[in-house]
């Protein structure tokens, strides 16, 4: 068997996706330099070159297949609709493309959207939004700074990203409409899916990620309580297998450690515990999991 040339994967150069894009390659136990972010470093530890590129260019550098894979904003794939894959939504870089207006706007409603100007740098995304809600309304395509076009007079409405909602907030705006929720997420090209050696490493590199992610998104919790309350406790814990139990030295107790969810609800269920009796409650973060 020919051995391949290296997979390469496009990342944000810089901006907002690009450090936590190469703090994941990391945790995915890459090893690379990136000096001042060169357009291109290789691993040392792995057959795979890493470019950093613009965000907007890595659906093109992905289709042609000068990338086999990618790290960009879902938003951006929804935007350019390429002929690309999604294979993983990454769990950082969490906004939303949202429909917003002046507070003091008599646009109340995505209805009264009709007959306005609305600018946006996602003319697709908002095009394939208004004929979804059957309305027509002028699409003035603004590169940067959509949030000031109401105030200038440009628009009646913008169609931009959201994330801490603080930019709405600074230009008086608020938001009536979603389009959709947007993520970081994995791509890649139909081609290298189809190669046999190239899907071969896509999948190495696979395992690596979904260890990193299911990680991320579990703790490691230990506690002891009286024996007379494993029932209650097991029935609190969602633990991916049953739980570790193992006696105490004290007569009647014992020690249970399990794998949680770090969800939202991970409060809650400490607060459930305690009520049924555990005590000494210790929570780890979890590096890897590999099933
Ligand atoms: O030049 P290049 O193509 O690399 O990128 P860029 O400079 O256009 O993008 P960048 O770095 O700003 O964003 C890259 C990606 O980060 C986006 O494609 C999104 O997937 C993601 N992301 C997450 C965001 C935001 N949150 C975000 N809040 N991208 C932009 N914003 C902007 C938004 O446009 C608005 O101006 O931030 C402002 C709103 O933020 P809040 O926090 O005030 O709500």
């Amino acid at each position: 068997m020919t051995k391949n040339a290296p997979l390469r994967i496009a990342i944000q150069k810089s901006g907002r996706l690009g450090d936590e894009s190469m703090k994941l390659l990391r945790d995915m136990g890459l090893r690379f330099e990136n000096f001042d972010r060169k357009l291109f470093s290789s691993c040392k530890n792995f057959d795979l070159d890493i470019l950093f590129v613009r965000d907007k260019d890595i659906p093109e550098y992905v289709e042609d297949g000068v990338a086999d894979l990618g790290i960009l904003g879902f938003n951006t794939v929804e935007e350019q609709k390429r002929n690309i894959k999604k294979i993983e939504s990454l769990g950082f870089g969490f906004c939303s493309l949202e429909i917003a207006v002046p507070k003091d706007s008599k646009i109340q409603s995505i209805q009264q959207l009709n007959n306005t100007k609305i600018a946006t740098s996602y003319p697709n995304a908002l095009k394939t939004f208004l004929k979804k809600n059957a309305l027509k309304a002028e699409i003035i395509v603004i590169r940067g700074s959509v949030e000031i076009t109401p105030s200038l007079g440009v628009a009646d409405a913008i169609c931009d990203l959201v994330s801490t909602g603080s930019t709405l907030r600074t230009n008086n705006l608020i938001s009536i409409a979603k389009v959709f929720d947007s993520e970081a997420v994995l791509v890649a090209n139909k081609n290298a899916l189809k190669d046999v050696l190239k899907k071969q490493e896509i999948e190495r590199l696979m395992l690596r990620l979904g260890a990193c992610l299911q990680g991320k998104n579990k703790k490691y919790i230990m506690m002891n309580a009286p024996e007379s309350s494993l029932r209650k406790i097991e029935n609190i814990l969602p633990g991916i297998d049953s739980p570790t139990i193992m006696p105490l030295a004290e007569e009647g107790m014992i020690a249970i450690h399990a794998v949680v969810s770090a969800e939202d609800e991970f409060w809650d269920m400490i607060e459930a515990l305690k009520k049924v009796g555990a005590s000494a409650i210790l929570v780890t973060p979890i590096e890897k999991i590999i099933a």
